[in-house]
């Protein structure tokens, strides 16, 4: 298949020249170069998104999936894995919705270890209600939620989700799209809890992001990604500030397998065997006609 049959015809309304764009072309490539490869079928591939510009790529792909509510991306995902392990889970989620409203589920996922992948766009803003800081907005960040600059240090999810017990952690480039899209790759096939940071600058409410990460951003290299100090020390190279010129390491920082969270609830396979019913499409649409 080609990455543009994972497209739909709906009408987008990115802002011109958004990375969320970019993201979207990395996520077609990555599934439709597995799916060539037989290492997936697209048809049992869900995905799950909260509420934000990032929300809205579950429009602009041709998969199935559930369109979330903000902040709710993982447990609704966690839920579907549960539902039919079976299925490849792919969350799409903000830095608002996963690291503010969502926290809780996301360091609970990480521990978890259930397989799926969690790909954040993180713009460090609450881009779809105009901007506001979010937990990975930088000190001294003025806007109408902060008029006189925000006083707290941000958030740093990588060392975060390490520390939590993600078995798989990465950070991308929304424009490196051969590279993310590698990323992306390497995330669905691992088995386990997958994350990925994205940085997306949003060019509205957060531009000087895009010349810093242009200038600032290379790819993690020599780095053993087995190896847990190592990679929470390349995760601590940048700590998401803009204060002085700080190289941003993007790659995968962590990956080890441990098993996986449906493996360790036997009682759940009976309720499995439950869903391998075979439906009659014909009159679950008829109603529709
Ligand atoms: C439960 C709930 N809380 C808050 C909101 C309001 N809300 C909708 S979108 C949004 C911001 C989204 O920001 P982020 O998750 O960072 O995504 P972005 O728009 O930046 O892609 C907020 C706070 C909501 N819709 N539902
Ligand atoms: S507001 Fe920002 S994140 Fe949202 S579509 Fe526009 S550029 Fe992209």
């Amino acid at each position: 298949m080609k990455p543009e049959e994972l497209g739909t015809k709906e009408i987008n309304t990115w802002c011109p020249g958004c990375p969320n764009f970019s993201i979207l072309q990395a996520v077609k490539e990555a599934l439709s170069n597995l799916a060539n490869q037989g290492k997936l079928n697209i048809e049992n591939v869900a995905m799950v998104t909260g509420i934000g510009c990032h929300a809205k790529i579950y429009d602009y792909l041709n998969l199935k999936g559930f369109y979330g509510i903000h902040g709710r991306t993982l447990p609704i995902a966690f839920g579907v894995k549960l539902g039919n392990p079976g299925l490849t889970v792919i969350g799409f989620g903000g830095d608002g919705d996963t690291y503010a409203e969502g926290m809780e589920h996301f360091i609970h996922n990480c521990r978890y270890n259930a397989d799926l992948t969690m790909l954040v766009h993180n713009n460090q803003v609450f881009s779809l209600t105009t901007g506001q800081f979010t937990p990975t907005t930088e000190k001294g960040f003025k806007d109408g939620s902060s008029p006189l600059g925000l006083a707290e240090k941000p958030i740093n999810p990588l060392v975060l989700a390490i520390e939590a017990g993600a078995s798989f952690v990465a950070r991308g480039f929304a424009l490196d799209v051969p590279h993310l899209g590698e990323l992306i790759t390497q995330a669905v096939m691992h088995k386990g809890f997958s994350f990925i940071d994205i940085l997306q600058p949003c060019i509205v409410y957060h531009k000087y992001s895009l010349p810093y990460f242009n200038k600032n951003v290379y790819k993690l290299e020599n780095h053993d990604v087995t190896d847990f100090a190592s990679a929470l020390t390349r995760a601590r190279e940048w700590d998401y500030s803009y204060e002085k010129d700080v190289k941003i390491p993007v790659g995968i920082f962590y990956k080890k397998e441990r098993p996986v969270f449906e493996s360790q609830w036997p009682q759940l396979k009976g309720a499995w065997s439950t869903i391998q019913r075979k439906i009659n499409w014909q009159n679950v649409t008829k109603e529709f006609k």
